[in-house]
Order: structure tokens, then C-alpha cells, then sequence
């Protein structure tokens, strides 16, 4: 009921909405319609009662609630449907979930992930209203090796997000993570259902740090915030709404001409590995290689010190630099 309350608040932001009619619409006291008021301003949102006119919405708690994004989302199909969430286990798990019936392009935001993951069933730490955590629902008609180039679309679009809305310099580590000033502020996880010759659906888990303040210990020195690299907070709502323009363009490019063009010209453009020695690793074992490119499928080329070469593809490997983490 709350939920619905503030729906019909966000369609009329700015004008009084009548304790009245919510009362008589949804059928409910108005002592319950004053309740979730009350519940709602408790969360953040700045609401305005007269006794005569009603209930107005001021001012949003910042949070990411689909009404607030899709008010302003200039995007054709990515984001057409939002669904949202307090709390959840990860959002790549609920888009498991729903995949099967839910419409190509639809987005899952929470706001809190308790049991976010990583690749290779590592942990995403995703604290309540910090970051940006989300999934988007793909449907393309693709052979399913070429699933992977997902998770390079969306790196590709994070990067021109981050840098056109903070301003902040973001390199791509592939193949998935984005960094500032050498450290993690985005991580991506891309998971496929389907058959060996055609894809059910795609679900592209996307986590951004945008503002958290601190990191435990473990991950301090590999890990940070855009807040915290700029100084000052970033407005997620700007982020995401770039994001999911920039992840279409991408898509669409992809899907209609085939090929990763626009993708790689990114890709390679703010790549924090390439020319770069680096060290390969695949489970306990860890090599030094030179990246020597990224190939038009997007694979990483490397010469590892004994002179071989090798064409790694995104999910078998991760990369890390030779001190730090890139
Ligand atoms: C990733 O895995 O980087 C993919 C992360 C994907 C998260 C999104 S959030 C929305 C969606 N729902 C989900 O459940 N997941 C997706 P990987 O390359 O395996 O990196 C994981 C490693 O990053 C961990 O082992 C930690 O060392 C580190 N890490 C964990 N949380 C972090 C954070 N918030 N920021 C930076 N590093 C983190």
C-alpha cells in the first residue's frame, strides 16, 4: 500500500494529492493513508500535508524508485520496465527469477544486496543506498558464445557514464571491472541461460560504488568510491539514467551492425591494461604477460615472458598489475 501511495504521489509531484481519495481509491482509512505518510516521510521523502488540500510531494529521499528514474529516462526499450527494491539477495538472482517471462530490457535496482555476487561465486559487498546495484534482462537473438560481449557493452557504457557525469578519469580493466586512480569502483557479472545453440536470456549484474564512505579492511586497498575519488557525492539517479542510454546505444549498435565497433573504440580507448605487463591469473596460478591487444571479438592478446601468445577470453581469467591492482 505504501508503495502504491507514493506512486500516485510521484505522478502528481508538486500538486496536493487528497488524503480522501487515496482513502476511498485503495479503499483504507485515512488514519492508514496518514500512517504510510508518516512512514514514508520517516524514509527520507519530504511530503507537505495541509488539513484542507491533502498530501504533497516535495522532495524525494534520493532514492531509486522507478517513478523518479522514469520521469526522465530517454531510452527505447532498456529500463521500459523498473523494478525496484529496499533489500534483496542480489538482484542478478531475482532477474534469475522473473527472466523467463519478463520483457527484454527490463531493469532490477535495489537499493541494499545481502548476498550480492562476484564472479566464480565471490561476494559483492552492496551497502544500503551507497551504490548503484542492478540488473538489466536481456533477450537478444545471439548465439550464446557471443554472451560475453555483454559484459563488454556494459563496461564500455559505465566508462562513458561515470566520465560524462563526474568527470572522473574511469579505465577499463578487462574484462570486467572499472577502476579510478587504480582502484575498483565497478564490477560487472554477466550470467546466460539457454541451450548451446540459442540464449534463453541474458542477465547483466551491474554494481557501482558510487557513494560509499568506507570499505572493510580487506578490500581498502583494492576498492573504491566515485564519492570518494571526487570528493563529493554523485547523484545515482543522473548515473543510472546515463548508463542505461549509453548501455542502449551500445546494445543496439551491436545487435543491428554486428559487429563491437563503437564497443572496442571504447574499450581500447580507456583501457587500463593495454601495453601494460600484467599478471594472468587462472586459479592458483598466476603469469606475467604483456597485453599486446584487444581483438575485434574483444578477447585480450597476451605474450607471456617465455614468448608464447594467447588469446584470453573474459570468463576464464582475471588480471591483475604487477603490484597493485591494476
Ligand atoms: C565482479 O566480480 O566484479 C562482479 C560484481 C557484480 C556485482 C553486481 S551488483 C548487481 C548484480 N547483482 C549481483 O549479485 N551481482 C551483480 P569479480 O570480478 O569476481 O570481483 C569480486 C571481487 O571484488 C571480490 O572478491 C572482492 O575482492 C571485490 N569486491 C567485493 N565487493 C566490492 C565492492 N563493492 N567494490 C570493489 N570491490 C569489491
Amino acid at each position: 500500500m505504501k508503495d502504491k501511495i507514493l506512486r500516485e504521489l510521484y505522478e502528481k509531484k508538486g500538486e496536493y494529492v487528497s488524503g480522501e481519495e487515496l482513502s476511498e481509491k485503495y479503499q483504507v482509512s485515512r488514519t492508514a493513508i496518514w500512517k504510510h505518510m508518516n512512514a514514508l516521510k520517516k524514509e527520507g521523502y519530504v511530503i507537505e500535508t495541509t488539513h484542507k488540500k491533502g498530501y504533497k510531494l516535495i522532495e524525494s529521499s534520493g532514492k531509486l524508485i522507478p517513478e523518479a528514474l522514469k520521469k526522465d529516462l530517454n531510452t527505447v526499450e532498456i529500463g521500459n520496465k523498473i523494478i525496484y527494491f529496499d533489500t534483496i539477495d542480489s538482484t542478478n538472482n531475482y532477474s534469475k527469477r522473473i527472466a523467463k517471462d519478463a520483457a527484454h530490457g527490463t531493469v532490477i535496482i535495489s537499493e541494499e544486496q545481502l548476498g550480492g555476487r562476484g564472479r566464480l561465486g565471490r561476494n559483492w559487498i552492496s551497502p544500503k543506498g551507497e551504490g548503484i546495484w542492478m540488473s538489466i534482462i536481456l533477450k537478444p537473438n545471439i548465439p550464446p558464445t557471443e554472451g560475453m560481449k555483454m559484459t563488454q557493452i556494459a563496461a564500455a557504457a559505465v566508462c562513458n557514464a561515470i566520465r560524462g557525469v563526474t568527470g572522473l578519469e574511469a579505465f577499463i580493466k578487462w574484462p570486467n571491472d572499472l577502476v579510478v586512480n587504480g582502484k575498483k569502483v565497478c564490477g560487472i557479472l554477466t550470467e546466460m541461460a539457454g541451450e548451446l545453440t540459442r540464449i534463453d536470456y541474458l542477465i547483466v549484474g551491474i554494481g557501482i560504488n558510487a557513494n560509499n564512505e568506507g570499505f572493510l579492511e580487506e578490500f581498502q586497498h583494492i576498492a573504491t568510491s566515485l564519492a570518494k575519488e571526487k570528493g563529493e557525492k554523485v547523484d545515482r539517479k543522473t548515473l543510472i539514467l546515463r548508463l542505461l542510454k549509453e548501455f542502449e546505444g551500445l546494445y543496439e549498435d551491436y545487435i543491428n551492425q554486428g559487429t563491437l565497433e563503437k564497443t572496442l573504440a571504447i574499450i581500447r580507448n580507456y583501457s587500463a591494461v593495454l601495453g601494460r605487463t600484467i599478471l594472468v591469473i587462472r586459479g592458483e596460478q598466476r603469469l606475467k604477460a604483456t597485453v599486446l591487444r584487444i581483438d575485434e571479438e574483444g578477447l585480450l592478446e597476451v605474450k607471456y615472458e617465455d614468448g608464447k601468445r594467447e588469446l584470453l577470453m573474459s570468463g576464464e581469467v582475471s588480471v591483475r598489475g604487477e603490484e597493485g591492482y591494476i
